[in-house]
């Protein structure tokens, strides 16, 4: 579980990101479809180029249901409750692409970041996105 200095490095650095939500969602999606293409699959009528429409729009729907967990570190199950389902039952994604994603986001968050994102600041984040990764394939179980 995250340690109270895990939840206090998480927000401190989160308002940064969420205050740009289509910027930095798009930064983590565009970055996720070059590195795993496999994850373009579930996204048939997407444009793949930088920043396109709608890839910032769906980076903002990513990045705000993470500003909102952000706020329930303590329950992220139940804070992703409703998205696991969604992404189980309706989407249907490959739930290893959860931890693809999360592996993206902590390579924008230190690509952004540079010094402050200290190995402390890190692990933070490395845990907390193992956590959403398996509150979000909850629904496979
Ligand atoms: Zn997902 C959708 C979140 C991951 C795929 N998503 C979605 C949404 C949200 C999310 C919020 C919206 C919903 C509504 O509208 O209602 N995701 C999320 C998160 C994450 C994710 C938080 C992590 C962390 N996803 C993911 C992945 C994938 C996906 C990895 C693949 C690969 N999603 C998806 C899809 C969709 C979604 C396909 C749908 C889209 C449309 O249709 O638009």
């Amino acid at each position: 579980a995250l340690t109270a200095d895990d939840c206090s490095c998480i927000k401190a650095i989160w308002p940064s990101i969420s205050g740009h939500a289509d910027h930095y969602g798009a930064e983590a999606l565009y970055r996720m479809f070059l590195a795993h293409p496999q994850t373009k699959t579930y996204f048939p009528n997407f444009d793949f180029h930088k920043d396109s429409p709608q890839i910032k729009a769906h980076g903002k729907k990513v990045v705000d249901a993470l500003t909102d967990a952000s706020k329930h570190l303590d329950n992220i199950e139940g804070a992703l409750n409703k998205l696991s389902d969604l992404h189980a039952f309706d989407l249907r994604v490959d739930p290893g692409n959860f931890s693809r994603f999360g592996g993206v986001v902590v390579i924008v968050l230190a690509h952004t970041f540079h010094a402050e994102f200290t190995p402390e600041v890190q692990a933070a984040f490395e845990k907390a996105f193992c956590g959403i990764a398996d509150a979000l394939g909850k629904g496979y179980h």
